[in-house]
């Protein structure tokens, strides 16, 4: 199977509810890429990045189609069965950029899957989970609200709670911290999650301030060097994410000791192929995370959820997807992936077992053949 032509396709996905706020960032839509690769006995992989804006991480959507014009022409006539292969093409072509490598790296394991009958998670070393967990990002408001929300949230099912921190007074952040766990009961982890938001005095005053209450911290500032800072002087574990962003600084704050755990998402470290990596590292530290992207729509939920189930249970918190958030997806073929009580079923593949509905998507906004 060779690959014979790259087409990429551009989605804006709505925010349900009109806004999703974060420390970092307001968004209202996500723009969205996704690429299908065309091969030469007829199979067609579908891939997808979308940044969570422009300010959430140095990654912003037209940036991934540039990324994409560089890389593309070189992959034609290469065997998408072989990811690594692909993407030691993809490394030559362009220095980083790792989330526009993205969507290619995940369209070739949604092929192979298609080529060989297997689900992307049967490839990625065997299915732990048919069914992963879930999370919810409870958005900044009042004490009261972020509470009645957390318990409406486990109430529903949802088995893990994440509270956004950063963008009110540190003493909103406290109160409403401690309000959320007092009604989650003790099995529901919770993590406070700061979005880079908060200055080295603040992620330490507010750890020491909620000293008493179960709970992880997760990118509480904004660089590398901000979390070494605090690291003996926060009494949580400290969980990266925005700072995650390669295989090799998820190898350092393993081996450093620095992180316990990371909010991982795969576009992030460059697709199916490095978090592959990052599993098997994190896991023979019995470290734990979750398996996300920072938006999109199937396309990438359906990667997120793949990777989850070829993880131990063990090791995987959690798996966020937009379509609680989102008001519109896009057209596809296969039902849509769904957030069950808080739990997301495994779609059968073969691949990812999603399929656009490419007849309804209008032209390519380019194509490479
Ligand atoms: C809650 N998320 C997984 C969704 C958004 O992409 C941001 C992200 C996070 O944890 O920062
Ligand atoms: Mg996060």
């Amino acid at each position: 199977m060779r690959i014979e032509g790259i087409s990429v396709y551009q989605h804006d996905l709505v925010v349900a509810d009109g806004l999703y706020e974060m420390s970092t960032s307001e968004v209202v839509a996500l723009d969205s890429t996704v690429v299908a690769v065309h091969t030469d006995i007829g199979l067609v992989g579908f891939g997808e990045t979308c940044p969570l804006g422009p300010t959430y991480q140095p990654q912003h959507a037209r940036g991934a189609r540039a990324a994409l014009a560089e890389v593309a022409p070189r992959l034609l006539g290469l065997d998408p069965r072989q990811p690594t292969v692909v993407y030691a093409a993809m490394d030559a072509a362009l220095n980083g950029t790792a989330y526009g490598k993205s969507a290619i790296d995940v369209a070739c394991w949604d092929l192979a899957g298609k080529y060989y009958g297997a689900r992307v998670a049967d490839l990625l070393g065997g299915v732990h989970q048919e069914r992963v967990p879930s999370y919810y990002g409870i958005m900044p408001s009042t004490p009261n609200a972020c509470a009645d929300k957390a318990s409406e949230l486990v109430a529903a099912g949802f088995p893990r709670i994440q509270v956004k921190c950063g963008a009110r007074s540190l003493e909103e952040d406290i109160a409403s911290v401690r309000a959320v766990a007092e009604v989650l009961p003790p099995e529901v982890p919770l993590l406070a999650d700061a979005n880079r938001g908060w200055s080295q005095r603040e992620a330490i005053n507010f750890s020491q301030a909620t000293r008493d209450v179960a709970l992880a911290l997760e990118q509480p500032c904004l660089t590398l060097a901000d979390h070494y800072a605090i690291a003996n002087k926060v009494c949580h574990p400290l969980y990266l994410d925005e700072s995650a962003d390669s295989v090799s600084s998820v190898m350092d704050a393993i081996s450093s000791g620095l992180a316990q755990g990371f909010g991982m998402k795969i576009s992030r470290v460059g697709g199916l192929t490095p978090m592959r990596t990052v599993r098997d590292m994190a896991a023979a530290r019995g470290i734990s995370h979750t398996v996300d992207d920072t938006w999109g729509g199937d396309i990438l939920a359906a990667s997120c959820v793949h990777m989850a189930a070829s993880c131990l249970p063990t090791q995987h918190e959690g798996t966020w997807i937009s379509e609680p958030y989102t008001s519109n997806g896009y057209p596809t073929i296969t039902p849509a992936l769904t957030n069950h009580d808080g739990w997301i079923d495994l779609p059968p593949g073969p691949g990812l077992g999603v399929d656009p509905d490419l007849n309804q998507w209008g032209k390519p906004v380019v194509e490479y053949s």
